[in-house]
């Protein structure tokens, strides 16, 4: 006989730490099963060196506590990754979240039975566990992705991926790589933060990228005790602010349009938002940038400019300046003296579509012109976006159909919250689901709010069961491609596109871009109206 429960929900990040919360609170029996010996999920897995927030840290918080609000010391404007696992262990801790956690428990299956009405559970060690709710709270980016590569298992230094990294670096030598040579794959958002850190002590960097990424300052620095009691004491007005911006970080669009400013007023704005901290220069912008090509141009040769002017080799500097896309049509890493490694004796760009790598040795990595010697490989190389951590558990539905078989060519779900066919299951943070493309924990907060708001109408109601109609599911994936057509993200490939090249997934927008002010009133009205586009029984 399997354990049974009202609720089991899978991932002990942030959103499921918050959704346990929020169930237990009423009484519900809740169970969280987690591949991972800890909770925090993203903030768990990636240990990698120099792993850190490009979301203000204030903003990033969850909002539903004073007391934890108020008791929490954010000590730098985006946090290291050391800091952000404390916090949310401090939250656990402060919850009592870690007994209903089962950690080192990776779920490999979830079957609907439609006569017992119940999601059936099976762990990877065979153990089982049953409930009227499924919650996935996996996470967008969780499906690591190791990349394609002959030989890669034959390497005999010290390898990971970032997202699992080990917690203490090779040897237990944290973020000194001196006497090391060290070869980094991937020049993502990830890959931007290991090299700048690798580069400040390794002996020898070898930067392996097969296309750079439009990167920009991060200016991160130490909060200080006034600064945190000014934030401790405006928090009500950091969140509400939040609340209205396109992706709930703290940075508003210019009220004016690019096109009605001169030459001077652009450029100046340019210039004031590239010296300021965080996503200013992405989502503070100008809105058109995301939107119209010209726009867009227009800060992408901005930012070639400012490139070139950090660093020191021209051939070096065209390299690192991306010419396949523009400047914020995929994710903005967000850097520290991240193009100046370059102008160091110790790091050295290996240009892939020039010298491809043609096999991991045991020794290190063999490119077209030569073997390049390592004692570490660190594959910053990305993940299978946004379906890949669902895609990796065998979800069957009704009448037996897969959620991988009907999602093969792409996501189709009502609110990027469920897909027909999988009754009373709720993919928080999934695909087409406003989340994905946010500060996640704001947008978090009103995904868990809603399916909470929704499991207490079904049991209020006395319900049993909720699945959207196949004419709501239809209607949602439409609005989601003809908001994502409504900007520039489709012209790249991309995680949002579900583009990893080591992947093999369809290329198809995999978030939603109408905004999550948009989102949430969608959401709202959709409740409001007895949960209108879903079916009640
Ligand atoms: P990303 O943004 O998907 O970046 C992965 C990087 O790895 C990217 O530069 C890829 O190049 C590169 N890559 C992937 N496979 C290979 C192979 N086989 N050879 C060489 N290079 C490869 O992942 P991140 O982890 O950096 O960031 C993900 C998100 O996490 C980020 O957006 C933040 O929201 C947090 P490509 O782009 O395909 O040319």
């Amino acid at each position: 006989m399997s354990d049974q429960y009202d609720v089991i929900i899978i991932g002990a990040g942030v959103s499921g730490m918050y959704q346990l919360h929020k169930l237990r609170e009423l009484g519900m029996s809740v169970k969280v099963f987690e591949t991972g010996t800890g909770v925090g999920g993203t903030w768990y897995w990636n240990k990698y060196p120099g792993c850190r927030f490009d979301s203000e840290s204030e903003s990033y918080g969850y909002s539903w506590s004073d007391e934890v609000l108020q008791e929490w010391n954010w000590t730098e404007h985006y946090a290291p990754q050391p800091e952000t696992e404390r916090y949310l262990n401090f939250v656990a801790d402060k919850f009592n979240l870690r007994k209903d956690i089962q950690f080192e428990s990776r779920v490999a299956k979830a079957t609907w039975d439609e006569a017992a009405n119940q999601w059936d559970i099976e762990l990877e060690d065979g153990s089982t566990a049953s409930a009227q709710f499924l919650i996935s709270a996996t996470g967008p980016l969780n499906a690591h992705q190791l990349p394609r590569i002959d030989g890669i298992d034959s390497f005999k230094g010290d390898w990971a991926h970032t997202a699992r990294y080990p917690k203490n670096g090779f040897g237990g030598r944290g973020n000194d790589f001196s006497g090391k040579r060290v070869g980094v794959i991937g020049t993502g958002a990830t890959g931007v933060q290991v090299i700048q850190e690798v580069a400040k002590t390794a002996d020898e960097l070898y930067v392996f990228q097969m296309a750079p990424e439009w990167c920009a300052p991060l200016h991160n620095s130490p909060i200080t005790d006034k600064e945190m009691a000014d934030i401790k004491a405006n928090y009500k007005k950091l969140f509400a602010f939040c609340g209205e911006t396109f992706g709930q970080f703290a940075h508003q669009f210019e009220e004016s349009s690019i096109f009605d400013v001169s030459d001077e007023e652009r450029e100046a704005t340019f210039e004031r938002l590239y010296g300021e901290p965080g996503f200013g220069i992405w989502l503070g912008n100008y809105a058109e940038i995301l939107s119209d090509p010209k726009a867009n141009a227009m800060i992408t040769e901005f930012i070639a400019k400012k490139t070139r002017g950090r660093v020191n080799d021209p051939k070096v500097a065209e390299n690192l300046i991306p010419k396949n896309h523009g400047f914020g049509t995929r994710r903005v890493p967000l850097e520290t003296k991240y193009f100046e490694c370059y102008n160091q004796d110790n790091v050295k760009l290996v240009s892939l579509p020039e010298t491809p790598i043609e096999r991991i040795t045991p020794t290190g990595i063999k490119c077209s012109d030569q073997e390049y010697e390592l004692d570490i490989i660190i594959y910053a190389t990305g993940f299978e976006g946004v379906m890949g951590s669902l895609n990796r558990i065998d979800i069957t539905g009704k009448n037996g159909q897969k959620l991988k078989e009907k999602w093969v060519n792409g996501p189709r779900t009502l609110l990027g919250l469920q897909p027909v066919g999988f009754p009373n299951l709720l993919t928080l943070v999934g695909p087409h689901n406003g989340a994905t493309f946010c500060n996640i924990p704001r947008c978090i907060e009103q995904n868990v709010e809603w399916a909470t708001d929704l499991l207490v109408h079904m049991r209020d109601n006395n319900l049993k069961q909720f699945e959207p109609t196949l004419e709501a599911e239809d209607a949602w994936t439409e609005h989601v491609n003809e908001s994502a057509e409504m900007t520039l993200f489709p012209t790249a490939d991309s995680w949002f596109m579900g583009v990893n090249i080591n992947g093999n997934q369809k290329r198809t927008f995999m978030l939603y871009a109408g905004g999550m002010p948009t989102y949430r009133a969608k959401c709202d009205e959709v409740a409001a109206k007895g949960y209108e586009g879903f079916e009640l029984t």
